[in-house]
């Protein structure tokens, strides 16, 4: 646990630091996240440190949310109910993580009205993957297995971020994504043991979503330009480039058991880097998407937009219902 004593306090309240006060402690701040120690919420922290965890856990919650929207597309075509079942828990979890995540950001003393405008007006980022769309079955598949697979890598070191609320959210996101793998992965087992039109499908999956997926960990780190200060603050423990190789060596195996053919022809075993070796990445590709123009940025902020909308009778009913209460307490204290 990370506490300090507070200066003098301004006349609004807030506290006074001389600016040499102010140097002293982003060092000894610093050091504490160089040592791995946890930040909470009401420790004192670096201006930029504060920024950079709204930015990213803001950034994560949108995906959460927004990453509901090509699965949910494919409720109703579910094949059986017990993959309905299973989808359905699946989208209700990311909605889950979006909560968990909101939450945490709003300890960082920003509000979700906030957060959430910025998202419904187009300034916000959110992960590029979800701008694709889901054409077949396999493809809720795929999205279990190599994208989830992606935000599992991704999230992993994660739990052990610098900044506790952020930490802990991230122990049981992680949990949840573990079953989004396994349940994709099981899917694609299936189909790959089904007809020719069933393991045509699995593939035709996989070859559209395996670049847009090692997209997902960011630029190589050379171009990254948060990662320098992230890293020393401890809130990413590993880079970009380095959990996208781990990402690889660790998939391709998985893809030989589902018999399924990686669509770069450069990809191979590197005895002696011990590694996979992968093609390049197409990064005008990935910039067009997050800029907003990728093939459905403009579909899903549009679903976004009207599914908060629609639900403006639920906030108007919750607020009601909460003034009435706080009405009656008032009256009976
Ligand atoms: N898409 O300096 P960099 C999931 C941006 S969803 C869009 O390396 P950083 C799931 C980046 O934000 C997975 N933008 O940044 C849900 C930065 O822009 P700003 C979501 C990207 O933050 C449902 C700029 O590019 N996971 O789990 O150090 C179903 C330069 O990048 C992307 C998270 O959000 C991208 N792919 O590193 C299934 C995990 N990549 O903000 C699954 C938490 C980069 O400077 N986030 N950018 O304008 C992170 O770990 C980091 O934020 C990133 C990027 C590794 C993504």
């Amino acid at each position: 646990m990370y506490t300090q004593a507070m200066d003098l306090p301004n006349p609004d309240g807030s506290p006074q630091l001389a600016s040499v006060d102010l140097e002293a402690r982003e060092a000894a701040f610093n050091d504490r996240a160089g040592r791995g120690e946890i930040v909470e919420a009401r420790d004192w922290m670096p201006e930029g440190y504060r920024k950079t965890l709204v930015r990213q856990i803001s950034q994560h919650a949108h995906s959460e949310i927004v990453g509901m929207l090509p699965e949910g597309n494919w409720v109703t075509r579910a094949p059986s109910l017990k993959r309905k079942t299973i989808l359905l828990a699946k989208i209700q979890d990311e909605g889950g993580h979006g909560l968990y995540l909101y939450a945490a950001a709003e300890t960082l003393g920003v509000s979700r009205d906030e957060l959430l405008n910025a998202l419904h007006t187009g300034k916000a980022k959110y992960s590029s993957i979800f701008n694709y769309p889901t054409l077949s079955w396999a493809d809720i598949g795929v999205i279990g297995w190599l994208v989830d697979g992606a935000a599992i890598m991704n999230q992993v070191p994660l739990c052990r971020c610098s900044y506790g609320p952020y930490a802990r959210a991230m122990v049981r996101i992680c949990k949840e994504e573990s079953f989004h793998q396994r349940q994709g992965f099981d899917l694609l087992l299936t189909m790959a043991k089904g007809t020719d039109a069933q393991r045509a499908m699995v593939q035709d999956a996989v070859n559209r979503w395996w670049w847009p997926v090692l997209m997902m960990f960011g630029p190589h780190d050379k171009d990254s330009q948060n990662s320098e200060l992230s890293m020393k603050w401890g809130i990413k423990r590993i880079t970009n480039d380095e959990l996208r190789q781990q990402f690889v060596d660790a998939t391709i195996p998985q893809g030989e058991l589902l018999g399924v053919t990686f669509p770069d022809p450069e990809l191979r075993y590197n005895e002696a880097r011990g590694h996979y070796d992968f093609g390049p990445i197409d990064w005008t590709e990935f910039w067009n998407v997050v800029n907003g123009h990728g093939p459905l940025n403009r579909e899903r902020l549009a679903a976004r937009v009207a599914a908060w909308d629609e639900g403006a009778w639920v906030r108007e009913a919750a607020l009601a219902h909460a003034a009435k209460q706080a009405a009656r307490e008032r009256a009976a204290a």
